[in-house]
């Protein structure tokens, strides 16, 4: 192992850890990575998805040339071609689209794929001169964005909870998705005796690893946030005079709140009062406390009404006072994605479409112009967007011109005329930002690309020549569109050397009286299921997947078994299901097929798919997705926990499919 180089880099997924990592090089092949020791939260390990991250780069079935479509869209009937070839037919099709319908016909589709500048937005650069229409909107956590779009912190130095004395973890499992913020948990238990609360509707490994766990139905949380504020002012524990420097509403605000007894409050929320009094308390006193908010319960009809009741929480506690307390949702460090992704090459303007409805716009008969080609990168939007069907009908249409970059023959990628071979994190340079914490990661390339794999800023410059674009932003190099988004006081040769870079942020203060918040806002109350034998159903995210990334590799398909529906043994018992049974879950979407387990750490009502499986192969093709409904926040976030099923015993030979359509889960 003399000789082996080790090469400074940094995990790309959509995670709020960004991790450093050491990639291990032995004579031109990497043999492992490591995460970075000195990184403060990394701390030398990487999570179970990416530890062997080189296995994604060296997998059998990764994508090493362009392919061309020669069957029918959806089937996986490609041959190959050469890069000549692909890019030629790309700038001849996009060419004649823009000819006969226009500029805004185009479209390019990504989302997090990878967090790097070069992989996440280079190619938005030629899109931007072409004129195409322009993405918007998020299938993430677009309640956050709506948020601190009207002026609510998101998050302070995620460092700084270790000074908490109380963390409410409200809906996120941190242990499986963002565990390197464990630490400053843990450290806070250890320094200063905090208590851990999680509020989950599951029993996560989260939940075991905390104090206390309160299991409240989903969709409720706003009134628990407002029946804890009802505690703090019953109590004399509410900092009324701080949220009247932060909002221009608290009178309207404290007037629902004193609706919420604590008694009412325990009933819609389905735990009790003492546990409502309690947490009150604890939240009134602790000095400071944080509200750890998660992703998931964002994911609903009432994403932004979860989330503003929290703000309004932290607020009404005076928590943001003190070093470590308020509300922490996301974080970022200074990096400027918009000058990487050259939103001032755009002349005019291009409208804007919105990508958690991608599925209704492709094939919206009345969009003008429709949309005639399609990009996608970084995004499997067969799996991952709302409603798999209607998304199917979309990327199916034979009028449709769309092509792929990827590592894989994602579902997706199977309805791509045109697929292109993209590097992966171990081949290209890159740059970091992050969303959960303040660091700026840089990633050195510790391989040359395998096959004829490219960057996106070479799949650019290569579009950019084919289609005659001689804007000079199309000729930079990887390293110049990664660096553009860097701030001013952050030198590229040393960020390259030391791997990471640390923007602190300043501390998170009241708005100025110009910029008051709002702590009231639309409300979505939880529903009874549609139909009485209904119960909801979950989608949480895997252990070993990330989000649909790694579905397809047989060490993390191993670890995560089989699709898994968790149900109370209550709920089991009332539909005789045994546990270990195939079962069919369904609405008048269609149905997928899962193994079922019987559990107490679901509550009644409530059941939980986790991971996001593709449709192939068959044998487990849970696409959650199919069963979730066309529905979305005020603000537009795909509401993906909010799926009513049925759940019987699966027949023998069942199959998943849409209601009325064949065997095959995602297309015809
Ligand atoms: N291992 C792994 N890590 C990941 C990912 C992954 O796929 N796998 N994905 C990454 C991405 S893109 C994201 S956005 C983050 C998401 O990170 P999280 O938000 O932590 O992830 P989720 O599993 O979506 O949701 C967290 C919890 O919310 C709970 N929940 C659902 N509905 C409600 C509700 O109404 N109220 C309350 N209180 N809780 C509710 C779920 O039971 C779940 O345990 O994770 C990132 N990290
Ligand atoms: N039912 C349900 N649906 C959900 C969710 C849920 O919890 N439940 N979660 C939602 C959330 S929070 C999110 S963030 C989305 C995530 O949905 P997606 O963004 O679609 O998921 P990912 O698997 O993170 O990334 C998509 C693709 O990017 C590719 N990729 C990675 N790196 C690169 C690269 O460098 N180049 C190229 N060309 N491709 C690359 C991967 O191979 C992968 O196929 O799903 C949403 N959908
Ligand atoms: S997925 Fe998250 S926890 Fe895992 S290595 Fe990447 S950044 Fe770290
Ligand atoms: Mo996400």
């Amino acid at each position: 192992m003399a000789d082996v180089v080790l090469v400074k880099g940094s995990c790309p997924l959509d995670c709020q850890d960004t991790c450093s990592w050491v990639a291990h090089v032995d004579n031109g092949k990497v043999v492992k990575v490591a995460g970075a020791r000195d990184h403060p939260f990394t701390r030398g390990v990487l999570c179970a998805k990416v530890k062997d991250y080189e296995q994604r780069t060296y997998a059998s079935d990764r994508l090493l040339h362009p392919l061309r479509r020669v069957g029918e869209k959806g089937s996986h009937n490609f041959e190959r071609i050469t890069w000549d070839e692909a890019v030629g037919t790309i700038a001849a099709r996009f060419g004649a689209i823009i000819d006969e319908f226009g500029a805004e016909a185009l479209m390019p589709l990504f989302f997090l794929g990878s967090l790097g500048a070069v992989q996440h937005d280079a190619l938005r650069r030629l899109f931007h001169v072409l004129g195409a229409s322009r993405p918007t909107g998020s299938v993430c956590a677009q309640a956050g964005n709506v948020l601190a779009a009207e002026g609510h912190p998101r998050g302070f130095d995620p460092e700084d909870i270790v000074e908490a004395e109380l963390i409410v973890v409200w809906g996120a499992n941190l242990l499986t998705t963002a565990h390197h913020h464990w630490h400053f948990i843990t450290e806070a238990r250890k320094n200063n005796g905090a208590r851990i609360v999680v509020i989950d509707p599951i029993r996560t490994r989260t939940a075991q690893a905390a104090d206390d766990h309160v299991p409240i139905r989903p969709g409720t949380d706003r009134v628990l946030a407002l029946g804890l504020a009802n505690v703090l002012l019953r109590e004399g524990l509410a900092d009324i005079d701080y949220a009247r420097d932060w909002a221009d509403d608290v009178d309207v605000y404290l007037d629902e709140v004193v609706t919420w007894t604590p008694e009412r409050v325990a009933a819609e929320c389905g735990i009790t009062e003492e546990t409502v009094v309690s947490l009150g308390r604890q939240f009134g006193t602790a000095r400071p406390a944080v509200i750890r908010s998660g992703v998931g319960p964002q994911q609903s009809v009432g994403g932004e009404a979860y989330l503003r009741s929290l703000s309004a929480l932290a607020i009404l506690g005076g928590h943001w006072k003190l070093r470590g307390g308020g509300m922490f949702a996301e974080a970022y460090p200074e990096f400027d994605i918009g000058a990487a992704a050259g939103i001032d090459l755009v002349d005019g303007d291009p409208r804007h479409l919105d990508i958690a409805r991608m599925g209704p716009l492709l094939s919206d008969p009345d969009l003008d112009p429709p949309i005639k080609g399609l990009m996608v990168w970084n995004m499997n939007p067969a799996i991952a967007l709302p409603d798999s069907a209607t998304v199917a009908q979309g990327l199916g249409r034979v009028d449709l011109f769309t092509v792929v970059v990827e590592h894989f023959m994602t579902d997706t990628a199977r309805y791509a005329d045109i697929v292109l071979p993209s590097t992966t994190q171990l081949e290209h340079f890159d740059i970091l930002g992050a969303w959960g914490h303040h660091y700026i990661s840089v990633n050195n390339p510790a391989i040359t690309p395998l096959g004829e794999t490219k960057s996106h800023g070479e799949v650019m410059r290569l579009l950019a020549t084919a289609m005659n674009l001689e804007h000079p932003a199309l000729k930079a190099s990887d390293e110049q569109i990664a660096a553009a988004a860097l701030p001013e006081n952050v030198d590229l040769d040393q960020l390259k050397a030391d791997g990471w870079h640390k923007i602190s942020p300043p501390a998170v203060a009241a708005p100025g009286s110009e910029a008051k918040l709002h702590l009231t806002g639309p409300t979505h109350e939880a529903q009874p299921p549609p139909e009485p034998d209904m119960l909801q159903m979950l989608t949480p995210k895997g252990q070993f997947f990330m989000n649909t990334s790694f579905a397809n590799m047989s060490r993390h398909r191993k670890a995560m078994k089989h699709p898994i529906l968790e149900m109370n043994p209550t709920d089991a018992a009332a539909r005789s299901l045994t546990d270990g049974q195939q079962v069919a879950i369904s609405n008048d979407q269609g149905v997928i097929v899962s193994a079922l387990q019987i559990s107490d750490a679901v509550r009644p009502g409530v059941t939980s798919l986790p991971g996001k499986w593709w449709a192939f192969p068959t044998e487990t093709a849970a696409v959650a997705n199919i069963l979730s409904p066309s529905a979305w926040s005020p603000g537009g976030q795909p509401a993906y926990n909010d799926i009513y099923v049925h759940v019987t015993p699966a027949e023998t030979s069942q199959t998943p499919s849409r209601g009325d359509g064949p065997a095959s889960p995602l297309h015809p």
